[in-house]
């Protein structure tokens, strides 16, 4: 489990923001991987993520983003559900030893 991210103000973050509607389908397989890994996450809320996804390309974490998408305190941005799963099994030694 992680724990103890700060932001700016000095308050406690969550481990991660994750950027998807209020909806199952590709978010729902992150949620699944942040829950089994006992992390913690906050999800803005759909006027944040479309908000976030109207911003100028470049003011967007990952540029030309669709949801979902995956911020980690004071650590990356990703998007494209796939590669967000392969992060998350590296991060949290999910991903098998031998293929
Ligand atoms: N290839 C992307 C597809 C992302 C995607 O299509 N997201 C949908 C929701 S499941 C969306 O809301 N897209 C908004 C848009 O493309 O404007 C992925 O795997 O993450």
């Amino acid at each position: 489990m992680l724990t103890g991210h700060r932001d700016s103000q000095g308050d406690t973050m969550a481990d991660f923001t994750l950027y998807y509607w209020p909806l199952p389908f590709r978010g729902q397989f992150i949620r699944a991987v942040l829950a089994h890994a006992g992390a913690d996450w906050d999800e803005p809320d759909a006027d944040a993520v479309s908000d976030m996804m109207s911003r100028e390309p470049a003011d967007q974490p990952v540029p030309f983003m669709a949801p979902p998408m995956l911020v980690e305190a004071g650590g990356v941005a990703i998007a494209q559900m796939p590669s967000i799963l392969f992060h998350l099994g590296r991060r949290f030694d999910l991903m098998p030893t031998e293929p």
